[in-house]
């Protein structure tokens, strides 16, 4: 579309659809005015806009642009309402931030100008949303933040945005909008023409990988340590080959991420023990805390390769974890040059003794997660045994997502391909799973996407917004709640710093339990989802294809609310 005249609104949302924004998740307010006239515009005159979804509550509108680029690849917009709006998005911002998850958030900012200008304030709220800087609350989040000034920046600010959300390391970006701005007319540059700045993406220089290669091709016992994965399908292949040739276990402890299957041979189990204790060479793959310093120490004569988009996290004051060559880029592209760098050499036998040793090992490890799992059954669940369940429900569905949030634990599930399961970020700001699956399931209303998630969790991911969604935007995601009626992470905290405390010895440990617990059932259903409540072992794996059939049958959403062991 050539020059033409409109509101700096729809110039903006025209922008964002330039750049490749697909949706708009938002939450609207007295700031929408001038988004929602360009929305309702259907003359023509406007150029194409990205899907606006109205969506009731922030901190469900940010997870879903989480799980929408988690599965895309494609980074969306959040919409959210001046400062008040904002502060709700905050918890998506952290875990966006520590996952280089690039979003485009905007807020409105109330209006400037208290008469004369159209779109001035008109009603008390556009003085109590006033605050001296609204940007600090998110500042720390995002890579760039920007008020919007004059109506004819959009064009230049959002290109701006993206290259900057989409560099290496990626992240959100976040600007305000100051309603009479918004509401400004003025003449556009074809508003859809293609992004004029390409984002900068970054990967290790040659002879750094060449150095990386040397350190794994002479460590006699080479332990990875990878949390946030490697980043691509192809990378994944590459990283399970390399492994398996020159036989590297690889450590998923607090991963968030699957770096190789969890049937391969080098697949060593969420644990750092015992593979951290005699390791000459570790090579950590995008993680940010791939041990605790307190209780686990790396040999001094330990080689440590850092690899990540951003390895050293220069966003936290402190982290200590020691690194003697660090490699910095995007991880798929360092990974993939790594494995082609070690393809260049033969394993020695050495490594074909050590593959034997480390296969047996994982082997015997896995088999005891295994069994521990199934010993789980029939007496009563675990957390082990839902993972066991839904592993055997997504066998005959490769392209199925699992995410879990104190949900599923990794090592009993069988997962073989990259891209199927997903833990929450390691900020931890809860309530981040079922509008993560949200956005997944947007993205592909056919797949199979799971959210397994605490009864605290889901409590934290504002289920009636959740469900509200799902039911609005058709998205049939299966949710299974692993109930055990309180927080037992904080419980297991108390009782890891006081184990003989006060706490551990009282009937009900103080501010940990969850009862009364409203009737989770109820809740899905209030939004007419399929919903059941198991409580025996027994049981599960019917709820569990019935609750399938019914999402395959219906396209509609469906929840299981599982009674776990405390
Ligand atoms: C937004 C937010 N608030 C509080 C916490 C602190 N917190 C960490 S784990 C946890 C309990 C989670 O409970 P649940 O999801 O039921 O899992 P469980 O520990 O019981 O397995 C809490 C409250 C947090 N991480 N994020
Ligand atoms: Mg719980």
């Amino acid at each position: 579309m050539p020059r033409s005249q409109m509101t700096a609104g729809a110039a903006l949302l025209a922008r964002l659809k330039a750049v490749g924004v697909d949706y708009v998740f938002a939450n609207a307010g007295t700031d929408f005015p001038p988004l929602i006239e360009a929305l309702a515009d259907t003359t023509g005159r406007l150029p194409p806009m990205p899907e606006a979804f109205a969506i009731p509550h922030e901190h469900t509108a940010m997870g879903m642009a989480h799980g929408y680029y988690l599965a895309t690849g494609r980074p969306q917009a959040v919409f959210a309402h001046t400062n008040v709006g904002l502060s709700n998005c905050v918890i998506g911002g952290i875990n966006a931030a520590a996952e280089h998850i690039p979003m485009f958030l905007f807020s409105g900012r109330t209006p400037v100008t208290e008469a004369g200008r159209f779109g001035s304030r008109s009603i008390p709220i556009g003085w109590g949303q006033e605050m001296r800087d609204q940007h600090a609350m998110i500042r720390e989040l995002v890579k760039w933040d920007y008020e919007l000034r004059f109506p004819e920046q959009v064009g230049d600010l959002v290109d701006r945005a993206a290259a900057i959300a989409l560099s290496t390391p990626k992240g959100p970006v976040y600007m305000s909008l100051p309603r009479e701005t918004l509401a400004e007319t003025a003449t556009f540059e074809d508003p859809s023409a293609p992004p004029r700045i390409a984002p900068a993406r970054s990967q290790p220089a040659p002879d750094e990988i060449a150095r990386a290669a040397d350190l794994l091709r002479k460590a006699k016992s080479p332990v990875i340590f990878a949390q946030g994965g490697p980043g691509s399908p192809d990378a994944f292949a590459a990283l399970g080959e390399l492994t398996d040739t020159w036989a590297i276990p690889v450590v998923h402890y607090w991963a968030t991420r699957l770096a190789i299957p969890t049937d391969h041979p080098m697949f060593a189990g969420a644990e750092v023990r015992p593979w951290l204790d005699d390791a000459d060479l570790i090579m950590m793959i995008d993680a940010l805390a791939p041990w605790a310093p307190e209780t686990d120490t790396p040999r001094a004569d330990c080689k440590i390769i850092q690899l990540g988009p951003d390895p050293i996290f220069s966003r936290f004051p402190v982290r200590g974890y020691r690194a003697d060559l660090t490699l910095a880029g995007e991880t798929s592209a360092t990974i993939l040059a790594l494995a082609a760098e070690m393809k260049r050499h033969a394993p020695p036998t050495a490594a074909k003794r050590r593959y034997s040793r480390i296969a047996k090992a994982t082997r015997a490890h896995r088999a005891d997660v295994l069994r521990a799992a199934e010993a789980g059954a029939p007496a009563r669940i675990t957390k082990a045994w839902v993972s066991r369940c839904i592993s055997a429900l997504i066998a005959d569905r490769p392209d199925a997502a699992v995410l879990s949030e104190l949900g599923c634990p990794l090592a009993p599930m069988t997962i073989q391909l990259p891209d199927c399961w997903y833990q929450a970020p390691n900020s931890g700001g809860l309530g981040w799973g079922l509008p993560a699956a949200l956005g997944m399931q947007l993205a592909d209303r056919n797949r199979l996407v799971i959210a397994t998630v605490g009864d605290g969790s889901y409590i934290f991911a504002n289920p009636l917004a959740s469900h509200q969604v799902a039911e609005a935007l058709d998205l049939p995601i299966l949710t299974v709640i692993l109930n055990n009626v309180e927080w037992g992470a904080v419980r297991t905290a108390t009782v890891g710093m006081y184990p003989e405390g006060k706490a551990v010895g009282s009937n009900a440990m103080p501010l940990t339990s969850l009862a009364p617990q409203p009737d989770f059932v109820k809740v899905a259903e209030a939004s007419r989802a399929w919903a059941r409540r198991v409580e025996d072992p027994a049981e599960l794996t019917e709820a569990l294809v019935a609750a399938r059939r019914h999402i395959e049958t219906t396209g509609r959403q469906a929840l299981i609310d599982v009674a776990v062991a405390a």
